[in-house]
């Protein structure tokens, strides 16, 4: 029997670090509007400065329980939702965060849900862990490793059920073709809820798409020591029948070029797609993670060559538009105080909302009476558990 390596695992051959982009690189996306591209680097940008102020209210202890932050990974969420229609569905795992603000929640509702007040966006009661956005098509945020795929995957049938045999969408207008992107973390790779999810959407044609956000590690585990063909994941989509993709994750053009065309296929065909995104986070798995797996190198090498840098200066220096750069440097230093304008208001929104009522507690909470089931008799809505 060969013994796993004992050693902390560090960027091994496979973990492509991202090369810098050359003009005539970028394929369907260069030809976008300029102001779609601006708008995706001021997304990123916002992500970003969003998760420092997190950070630093974290540190102040002003927001409690786990937080997950998603710096350096910004343009996997901004480049796969600007790879999708509106109200194609979405569903994450508990880095979440990007994913709400690429979708289009405000700033505000993001940071009171961090601060538990009833202005979040789930009214307080979610936290880090559980944005839920159901206008923007987003339905959480979920803290159970791998939990989200199969609802993604759940999503993704409705979707189809309301096209094909309804011929109406519950939800008012026609019924269209969609497509729902079911986001996991590498760790979740080996959830069995993955693999049912995976075969039925094979099986029945399910139009999701499982993104791996692959950035190498499981908490503090090197994704080659705990799952097996990660090297090439495609394997595993091939098990199900469905086709696999391996995309960089570090360039959200790049990632365009080659994402949207997999969802326009998707929707088109109405057939499953399972997605190896490449990617990196800059800081530790949460707030408390020591980060003794990895070496500080490795986050530098990929710090070096990071995606809001890349796409900027590709907006500044390569990119023309009537002979000058795309984006002035003064465009983007206003940005940059317009965006940190926003996230200090969030931060002051967030303080002065009121925290949730103690009544909240049995609010919005699955109630489903069992007559004779209970000891102490049925539950009733919006009345203490006598349980408890
Ligand atoms: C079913 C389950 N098992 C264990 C955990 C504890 N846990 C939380 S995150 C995590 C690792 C997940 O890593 P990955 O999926 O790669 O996501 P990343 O944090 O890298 O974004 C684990 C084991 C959990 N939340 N749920
Ligand atoms: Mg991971």
């Amino acid at each position: 029997m060969t013994q796993a390596p004992s050693a902390p695992a560090s960027a091994t051959a496979f973990r492509p670090l991202p090369k810098a982009a050359a003009p005539g690189d970028y394929g369907i996306s260069a030809k976008l509007p300029d102001a779609t591209l601006i708008k995706w680097l001021r997304d990123m940008m916002l992500i970003r400065e969003f998760e420092n102020r997190c950070a630093q209210a974290y540190q102040q202890a002003k927001i409690g329980g786990f937080c997950h932050l998603y710096i350096g990974q910004e343009a996997a969420a901004v480049g796969t939702i600007n790879s999708l229609n509106h109200d194609d569905p979405i569903v994450t795992a508990y880095r979440d965060h990007g994913h709400a603000l690429a979708r289009g929640m405000s700033a505000d509702a993001c940071m009171a849900e961090m601060y538990g007040k009833v202005t979040g966006c789930a009214k307080g009661k979610g936290g880090s862990m559980h944005m839920f956005d159901k206008p923007n098509w987003l339905f959480g945020g979920h803290g159970i490793v791998g939990a989200q795929t199969p609802l993604g995957t759940g999503l993704a049938f409705a979707a189809r059920y309301e096209w094909e045999v309804m011929g109406k969408s519950v939800t008012g207008g026609p019924a269209k073709k969609k497509v729902a992107l079911a986001y996991l973390g590498d760790g979740a790779l080996n959830q069995g809820a993955l693999h049912e999810a995976m075969n039925l959407a094979g099986l029945l044609d399910i139009p999701v798409i499982y993104i791996v956000e692959n950035n190498g590690y499981s908490m503090g585990t090197a994704i080659e020591r705990g799952t097996t063909m990660a090297h090439d994941l495609r394997k595993k989509a091939e098990a199900y029948g469905m086709e696999g993709a391996i995309i960089d994750g570090f360039d959200v053009m790049k990632l365009y070029d080659q994402f949207k065309p997999l969802v326009d296929r998707c929707r088109e065909n109405q057939r499953p797609a399972f997605v190896d995104l490449k990617t990196y986070r800059y800081l530790g798995h949460s707030m408390s993670d020591p980060q003794k797996y990895r070496t500080k190198d490795e986050v530098d090498q990929y710090k070096n060559n990071d995606s809001i840098d890349r796409m900027a200066s590709y907006l500044m220096n390569e990119r023309k538009t009537n002979g000058k750069p795309t984006l002035s440097e003064a465009d983007f230093h206003a940005m940059q105080a317009e965006l940190k304008d926003i996230c200090m208001k969030s931060l002051e929104f967030a303080e002065n909302s009121p925290i949730p009522d103690a009544s909240e507690l049995y609010t919005d909470v699955l109630y489903n009476p069992q007559p004779n089931m209970s000891p102490m008799r049925d539950y009733t809505h919006g009345v203490k558990n006598p349980l408890l």
